[in-house]
Order: C-alpha cells, then structure tokens, then sequence
C-alpha cells in the first residue's frame, strides 16, 4: 500500500454548466488548495451525471473539467473512486486525466494510518429499492448495451433517473422525513461489516450530504466514521452555500471550509 504524508478528499461535486459558481470553486480548489499536499481523492460524484466517456469528450464543459483534473494530477497523486452518477467514467476519460482508478471500497495509508474510503452508496442498506437498482446498474453487460445507444437517449435516461430521484427525495423530505433520514444515510450494520472485513478503524465516505464526524461501534468493534459534505454554491436562494474538503496530515484531520476561503 502506497504512503500519503498527507492528503485532501472531496466528493459530490455534482459538477454541470447550470451550477457555474460550484465548477468555478472546484477549479480554484485545483489551482490554490491542492498545492501542499501529497494526494487528492476524489470519492465519486464529481460530475452531476456521466453517460459515457464519448459523451464526455464531445461536451466542452466536461473538457474544462477534465483540463483541471489533468493539471491536478500533474503535480499531486490524484485518486477516483466512482460515485452512483459517474460510475459510468470509463479507462479512456480516466487515462486521459492522469488519475488513479481505485475500487469502491479500498484501503489507503494516509499520514501513518489506514483508511477505508469509499463512495457511501453501497452502505445505505436501508434504501432497498436503491439497492436493487444499484446491482442492475453495475452489471457489465448492461453498462455495455447502454453505451451502445445513441447519446441522446442515453442524456434521456441519465435526465429521467436524477429528476426521479430528485422527486423522490423531495416528496420523502416533505412527507416522510423520518423515513427520508431512515433510508438516505449509511447503516451501522453496513459500516460494521465493512470494518469488520477491512480490520479498520477509520472510514470516510460522501454520499449521504450529512457532512460530521462520527464514533461509532457494534459489539467489540470501534471506529471513526468522517462524511464528506457536498458542494452547492449556485442555489443560495433555498441552500446555504456549502463547500468542504477533508485534509489529513500529520497534525491530524480537519474539514477545511472552502465557502470561506473562497
Ligand atoms: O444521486 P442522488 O443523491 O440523487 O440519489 C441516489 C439514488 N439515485 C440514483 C440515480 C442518480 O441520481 C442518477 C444516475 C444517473 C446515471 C447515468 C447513467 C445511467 C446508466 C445506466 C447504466 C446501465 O442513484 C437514489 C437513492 C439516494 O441516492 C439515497 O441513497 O435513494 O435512488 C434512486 O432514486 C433510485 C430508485 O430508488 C430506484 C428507481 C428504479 C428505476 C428503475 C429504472 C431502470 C432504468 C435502467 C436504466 C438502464
Ligand atoms: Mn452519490
């Protein structure tokens, strides 16, 4: 396993011409934070949807995006690990970039310790009907016969599944918050066997938007569990502006707030 003095991770980005503010604040990040440190992980979701690296190459905003990444990756160690919406960035896109493809999950040695990252989907074992779409959209076969359609429907698709769940996620906020919380966040029993099977302490994930720090254990076992925020500058009207990264060095971990510093 690979040392890192030191490192940033960010995740759920959602990067898309209509948020031009959070794109703007993700290219400053790559010019002026990610300087002092040894690596970047990016823990998926860095695009708002990703329907095929063809697509990608044809899109200028996607360009723009893959020019910073290849700047990072220059002159810090860059990681990805794909998230539920960009699960779909493909060797090409990620050769062309300069980044490190990593498993969802994988261990990495930052600063002396072991970390477990990953996206954070996959844990969120109460979302069962999640789940089962997750398994389908993660067979090979399937992945392989929708990349084959043209790029309009497959733009179709990527529009239809987000603004399903975003309805969904609005109606269960309004109507259900406790089940909203119930089935939007990691499970213990999730994070428990993922520990378990890593013989780890410290987890980080993205994901669920609920950026904290947490101490958590079942049975005999312990660890800390750190939740990447989210990045929305661009809906200041109904969202505070939000913008994190996680750094851990030497002197520990921290979330560095990148609305401020802005
Ligand atoms: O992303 P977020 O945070 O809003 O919500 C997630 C879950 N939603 C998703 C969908 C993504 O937002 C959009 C994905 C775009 C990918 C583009 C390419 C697709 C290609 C397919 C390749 C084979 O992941 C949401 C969770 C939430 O997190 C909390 O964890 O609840 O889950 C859903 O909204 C999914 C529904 O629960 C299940 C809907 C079943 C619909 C079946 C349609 C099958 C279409 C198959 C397409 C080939
Ligand atoms: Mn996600």
């Amino acid at each position: 396993m690979q040392e890192h003095a030191s490192a940033l991770l960010i995740s759920d980005l959602h990067l898309t011409p209509s948020m031009p503010l959070t794109a703007q604040r993700f290219f400053d990040f790559v010019e002026k934070e990610t300087n002092q440190v040894d690596a970047v992980f990016i823990l998926g979701d860095l695009f708002e949807y990703w329907v095929g690296d063809d697509a990608g190459a044809r899109s200028p905003f996607q360009q723009e995006v893959l020019r910073a990444l290849t700047n990072l990756s220059s002159k810090t160690k860059t990681y990805y690990i794909h998230g539920n919406r960009d699960f779909l960035i493909g060797d090409q896109f990620i050769s062309k970039s300069g980044m490190t493809l990593l498993p969802d999950p994988s261990k990495v040695m930052i600063a002396g310790d072991e970390w477990v990252i990953s996206h954070g989907d996959a844990l969120c074992t109460n979302d069962l009907g999640y789940q089962v779409f997750r398994r389908w959209v993660r067979k090979p076969w399937l992945q392989k016969l929708f990349l084959r359609l043209p790029l309009q429907w497959r733009r179709g698709i990527a529009q239809t599944l987000r603004s399903n769940s975003t309805a969904k996620y609005d109606r269960a906020t309004r109507y259900t918050p406790e089940m909203a919380r119930f089935k939007g966040d990691v499970t213990l029993m999730a994070c428990a066997n993922l520990m378990g099977s890593y013989g780890s302490e410290r987890l980080i994930h993205g994901h669920t938007h609920l950026p904290a720090r947490h101490h958590e254990s079942m049975g005999n076992k312990e660890w800390q569990r750190w939740v990447l925020s989210d990045w929305d500058l661009d809906h200041p009207e109904t969202v505070l502006p939000k913008a994190s990264a996680l750094r851990i060095d030497t002197n520990g971990v921290r979330y560095i707030d990148l609305v401020k510093s802005s």
